[in-house]
């Protein structure tokens, strides 16, 4: 039996309150024309050809790279720029030491102004997205309107964006609403703006990675957490991982890594060929949101649909999924090409850069070839360990969660905190070197609570009490770890050989969960001994290992007399009880 066509609404008279959004931002930006994105494959098609066709984006060899472009971006718009990056609260002190801050109104007014007709001339595309899968309870919506195509190709493989988006928004009380003109891309005019209370977002001046793409770090980390604290859960800078064990047992794990500092590659690890049995699936790679069950256990979900990750250092040792799921329909930005048009990185390992990532012929002189935040962006459904639970509606539930940062000394490989509210504490006090995901100086040290010093929407003495309250409700309450892949030695080289064999400590991290793991106490926590963690067929001298697992008392009676400094910035709406774990590990560090 023939059934009529269905006849769609026109995306315009789906949403009233986005089309009279829609409405205001275009005579205050005066486009030439206004394209609402239904998220088909023909729209895509249709805007890819049209940045080919005008230079903007580069095909690359499409016989070894099929559906493979390269972008780039203006050489001064290659990273987030969080000089640049406030929250704009009623009160000054919701945003916290934390933040950059600005009244609400005097931000408004000078985005105003240089909204004001910087669409002359261009498309103003309406982005309609989901963060999360569509049919989630968890999932949020929100609209970004961008003057920028490159952004509108990259927010349909980040989010589920287009016509199902708007459906779920038209439903809804409420969606993020982000305004976002790539403008002059001047780093003088340049400003991100963030109004949790208005649910609203405001970006110029830059077309670039979490500057540009709003529902990444703007929505699903600044935004969320103001909204997640309000309701009772947590928007976190992690990825999940889920890990099947030998015995059968599955579990996911939550880890929170400051940008480039090893998320992407956790996310997606192959174990080592001498640790037989594993099965790894990767639930999500930058961003999780974390829910209270019914059961008394935390569940995560993955509001975003793709990868923007970094692109240096993969290789197929590192990163072998990555490197194959890399090989067709991605948006390469800022790397390198090989003579024959094919993309080239520093840490690929074969061919050789021809043209570098701003288009000039390669010479060492001028620096990398790919820029060191040179990013892909592809669908997590091309990942080939992609967990089958990375859609379900209630998420998956989290056994463990894991700190971590980038640090050269003081911090060991792993320890466990004591209880859940030392772990808060454990989080707070994380620290790690600066990396090319921002702009500033890399390789600085800096304090980086839970990976989220650029991305939390509010006071982080506000989000400690919370992450307590959060824990407190668990019956169930994960177990908190703390870990550094990237201890040096004496020459500079990294002492632990990371990546798959990452998996040797999480093996460890569950053996505990599951009350069996050895391990010995010390005064920031329990630690493995070299015994507790298999390291069957690894290659690593013993004094190694030992000097991994060490904790020195001196360098961490320095370290926590920092921590303790870096907290006083946040006075007394510190929740007393993260004080009183910051007091015990005092206590146990005097002699
Ligand atoms: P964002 O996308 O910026 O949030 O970063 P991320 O945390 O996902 O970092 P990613 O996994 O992309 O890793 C960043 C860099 O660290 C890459 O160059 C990796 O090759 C490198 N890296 C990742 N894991 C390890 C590891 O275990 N050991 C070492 N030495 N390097 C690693
Ligand atoms: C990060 O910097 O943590 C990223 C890349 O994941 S960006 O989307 O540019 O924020
Ligand atoms: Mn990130």
């Amino acid at each position: 039996m023939a059934t009529a066509p269905r006849m769609l609404t026109p995306l315009p008279q789906l949403a009233k309150a986005v089309a009279d959004w829609v409405a205001d931002v275009a005579s205050l930006t005066q486009p030439e024309r206004v394209h609402w994105c239904d998220g088909s494959d023909e729209e895509i098609r249709h805007l890819r050809a049209g940045l080919l066709a005008s230079g903007e984006l580069h095909a690359l060899d499409q016989k070894n790279f099929p559906g493979c472009d390269l972008y780039r971006s203006h050489p001064s718009d290659v990273a987030r720029v969080e000089k640049v990056t406030f929250i704009c609260t009623t009160k000054q002190a919701d945003a916290g030491p934390n933040n950059l801050w600005l009244a609400p109104a005097d931000a408004h007014a000078r985005m105003r102004e240089l909204f004001s007709g910087c669409m002359r001339g261009r498309t103003l595309y309406v982005v309609p997205y989901c963060m999360g899968p569509i049919d989630s309870p968890l999932a949020r919506c929100g609209v970004e309107i961008t003057d920028s195509a490159y952004v509108v190709l990259n927010m349909a493989i980040m989010t589920r964006m287009g016509r199902a988006a708007l459906e779920r928004i038209a439903g809804e009380p409420n969606f993020v609403r982000g305004l976002h003109s790539i403008g002059e891309l001047d780093p003088d005019r340049r400003f991100i703006m963030h109004y949790p209370e208005e649910l609203a977002i405001e970006s110029y001046g830059s077309g670039y990675g979490g500057n540009a793409l709003l529902g990444k770090k703007c929505h699903a980390l600044r935004i969320a957490s103001w909204q997640a604290r309000q309701e009772g859960w947590l928007a976190e800078h992690m990825l999940i991982v889920g890990l099947r064990s030998p015995a059968g047992e599955q579990h996911y794990i939550a880890a929170a890594f400051p940008s480039a500092c090893g998320k992407t590659n956790l996310a997606m690890l192959i174990p080592p060929a001498s640790l037989g049995g594993w099965k790894v699936t990767t639930v999500g790679d930058d961003i999780a949101w974390l829910h209270p069950g019914p059961d008394g256990r935390l569940w995560a979900i993955n509001p975003e649909a793709g990868y923007f990750g970094v692109v240096p250092g993969t290789n197929p040792a590192t990163n072998r999924n990555a490197y194959d799921m890399i090989r067709r329909d991605t948006l390469f930005t800022n790397v390198a090409v090989t003579t024959d048009n094919q993309p080239w990185w520093e840490g690929l390992e074969t061919g050789a850069p021809a043209i570098d990532w701003q288009g000039r012929p390669y010479d060492p002189k001028n620096g990398p070839a790919a820029h060191p935040n040179s990013r892909f962006t592809v669908a997590a459904t091309q990942n080939p360990s992609y967990s089958p639970h990375a859609e379900d509606p209630q998420g998956v539930p989290i056994s463990a969660i894991v700190f971590g940062g980038r640090r050269r000394s003081v911090a060991p490989l792993v320890y466990e905190a004591r209880n859940f509210t030392h772990g808060v504490l454990v989080g707070a006090g994380m620290a790690s070197e600066q990396t090319a995901a921002a702009e500033g100086k890399v390789g600085i040290v800096r304090r980086d609570p839970m990976a989220m010093k650029p991305f939390c929407g509010y006071n982080f003495a506000d989000y400690f009490a919370h992450w307590i309250d959060v824990g407190a409700k668990l019956a169930n309450p994960p177990r908190i770890y703390h870990v550094n892949w990237f201890r040096r030695d004496a020459d500079g080289k990294f002492m632990w050989p990371g990546f798959g064999d990452n998996l040797r400590v999480l093996a460890w991290m569950l053996e505990r969960c599951g009350g069996r793991g050895g391990a010995i106490e010390s005064p920031i926590g329990m630690l493995p001994r070299a015994r507790d963690l298999n390291v069957e067929g690894l290659d690593l001298a013993p004094a190694t290992l030992d000097a991994l697992l060490a904790v020195d008392e001196d360098e961490w009676r320095k370290e926590v007399a920092d921590i303790r400094a870096y907290l006083g910035e946040y006075g007394d709406r510190l929740p007393p009880r993260m004080l009183a774990e910051l007091e015990t590990t005092e206590g146990k560090l005097k002699r």
